[in-house]
């Protein structure tokens, strides 16, 4: 379904193509998903304006929705966006950050979800299972515990059924469904999760690879893959220094990252 080849040219036409990706985010990432996304090779915009949004959204590869900081302005923003990207076939990714740690941004994640096409939903399991309804643990705005990787399978599969879309859990594996055929991607790095905002990073940069690839699994799943190599990458170039490095070093791993890099130290398995 996904091999490292066919990764490995995703992430080089990214490089090529440098896709607009039109980003409405949270104010903690603004900047490092801006950054990241340049070195990735990507060509990112922030834009939030109702004014300009529909405008934004129809030129650019992708639109991407995150509700990490969410205000009433710009929760309608993020509709006024989603419907033009979806009338004009701009590709959305959807990032519930928080769901379930209050009751507004889970009603929020369901609306836009109700109002919106998305094209890719990302959470962590506990986001993605309180948009589903369920109750899974939750503490602001991260995952609460580890779990295993068949319930995030499952959890993942019911979230895809439930609004027609595809769904990216990530954790210590992540996981991405259609609802029908479902991959797992065992790379990355506990540094991962020392630093904010690598989760909404990663959702922008599946932005950037399904600005270049209609194939939703082959997409997200190659953004999974170069996401985890270039950390795996920027934990060894840091060893022993602690968080800030590893900071610095993901976003030159990013650019650094090579077909080759992926086709050595990718792990992808098709599930059942
Ligand atoms: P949370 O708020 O729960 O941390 P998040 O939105 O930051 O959620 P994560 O699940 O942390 O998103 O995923 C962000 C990236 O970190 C993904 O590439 C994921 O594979 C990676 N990651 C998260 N936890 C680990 C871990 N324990 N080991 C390796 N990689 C991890
Ligand atoms: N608070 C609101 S948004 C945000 C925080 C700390 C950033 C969350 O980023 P991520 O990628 O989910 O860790
Ligand atoms: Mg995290
Ligand atoms: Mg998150």
């Amino acid at each position: 379904m996904v091999d490292l080849q066919q990764a490995s040219g995703l992430l080089e036409r990214v490089r090529e193509q440098r896709p607009l990706v039109h980003n409405i985010t949270n104010v903690v990432v603004t900047n490092f998903t801006a950054n990241g996304l340049l070195a990735l090779g990507a060509s990112p915009v922030m834009a939030y304006a109702q004014e300009e949004v529909a405008d934004m959204a129809k030129i650019a590869g992708a639109l991407v929705l995150n509700i990490g900081t969410l205000n009433p302005a710009e929760v309608e923003a993020m509709i006024v966006a989603g419907r033009s990207a979806n009338a004009h076939q701009v590709p959305v990714v959807f990032d519930p950050v928080g769901a379930g740690a209050t009751p507004y941004r889970t009603e929020t994640a369901r609306r836009i979800l109700r109002e919106v096409r998305v094209t890719l939903l990302r959470g962590n399991a506990a986001e993605i299972a309180h948009v589903v309804g369920e109750d899974w643990e939750i503490k602001g705005v991260d995952a609460g515990v580890d779990e295993h990787s068949q319930d995030k399978a499952a959890l993942a599969q019911k979230a895809a059924r439930q609004w027609a879309t595809h769904v990216v859990i990530t954790g210590k594996e992540d996981i991405i469904t259609d609802g029908q055929h479902t991959c797992l991607i065992k790379n990355g790095h506990p540094l991962l999760t020392s630093v904010t905002g690598t989760g909404c990073l990663l959702s922008s940069l599946i932005g950037a690879f399904l600005a270049v690839e209609k194939d939703v699994l082959l997409a997200g799943a190659s953004a999974l893959i170069s996401y985890g190599v270039a950390a795996q990458l920027a934990a060894q170039k840091t060893a022993q220094r602690g968080p800030g490095s590893f900071q610095v070093e993901l976003l030159n791993q990013l650019a650094a990252v090579r077909a080759e890099d992926l086709l050595r130290d990718g792990v992808v398995a098709v599930m059942k």
